[in-house]
């Protein structure tokens, strides 16, 4: 079953909404299509989007750690990439103390009956400098996922998913790209380079596009909320995740921060 969860191709993605089209028609419903709710509302309205988001700032609390550079002294075709050491990704900080690759998404509290299609437009993932770039994103399910190869030199991409299948895709030095999906939501997994140990990347797939990832400065914003009461969850990849509870009306922003720290000693 692994190649019937999984499609994709080293070319162009309408191949892969094709195999998407021929899979959903001949499986027998293994993964079916999206559809309206069965009573009665305007099925526009089963997809369209709120008025209210969520927005924040996520900071670090304390003393950064001092963490090594990224050990690519062991392929000196990264080495020679770079002109100085690369900081570590585990922990990537800006002005005040702000972090950088958090994934902010909604956890709880979406609306039964509702449903939002993938959107045509890629997520990325570019192996640049042997490093992945970016080190975290969300997906949505059935979305493309468009890795590609800007080193022109051997990676290989690992998923390390629990619930979508794993998969471990070589990328020869002529390859430019490969595109991949989802079939399942999942919460944040991690992808690495088997050649390159320090090559690390995260993603979270879900089934709406209630989720961010913060840059250096720390900003998130989800969007396109209708009203209610959400659970939003922040997940960093060493420091855990935290959770809060926010209730937006019909055209709400409202401001939602999280805090994290260094577990205490012990
Ligand atoms: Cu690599």
């Amino acid at each position: 079953m692994k190649e019937l969860n999984m499609r994709w191709t080293g070319n162009t993605l309408w191949l892969a909404a094709l195999l998407v089209f021929v899979h959903a028609a001949g499986c027998g419903g293994s993964e079916p299509a999206p559809q309206a709710p069965a009573t009665g509302t305007d099925p526009a309205a089963a997809t369209a989007l709120g008025d209210s988001s969520i927005t924040g700032t996520v900071t670090f609390d304390g003393t950064a750690p001092a963490l090594p550079p990224l050990a690519m002294s062991a392929d000196p075709a990264c080495a020679k990439m770079h002109s100085a050491p690369v900081p570590s990704e585990r922990l990537v900080l800006g002005n005040g103390n702000t972090m950088g690759n958090v994934i902010v998404y909604v956890s709880k509290g979406l609306p039964d009956g509702k449903t939002w299609p993938a959107p045509q437009t890629p997520v990325t993932l570019d192996q640049d400098g042997c490093q992945y770039k970016p080190h975290a994103q969300g997906i949505m399910v059935g979305q493309a996922y468009r890795i590609l190869n800007s080193d022109g030199i051997l990676h290989n991409v690992h998923a390390l998913p629990k619930v979508n299948p794993t998969f471990n895709l070589p990328m020869l030095p002529t390859m430019k790209e490969q595109t991949v999906t989802f079939t399942k939501p999942e919460p944040v997994f991690q992808i690495k380079c088997d050649v390159h140990p320090w090559m690390t990347a995260y993603i979270g797939v879900f089934t709406h596009p209630f989720f961010s990832a913060t840059g250096t400065d720390g900003k998130f914003t989800v969007s396109g909320l209708d009203p209610g009461t959400y659970e939003i969850t922040a997940w960093h990849e060493v420091l855990g995740t935290q959770t809060a509870s926010v209730t937006v009306g019909a055209t709400d922003t409202k401001t939602q921060d999280f805090k994290f720290a260094m577990p205490a000693a012990k």
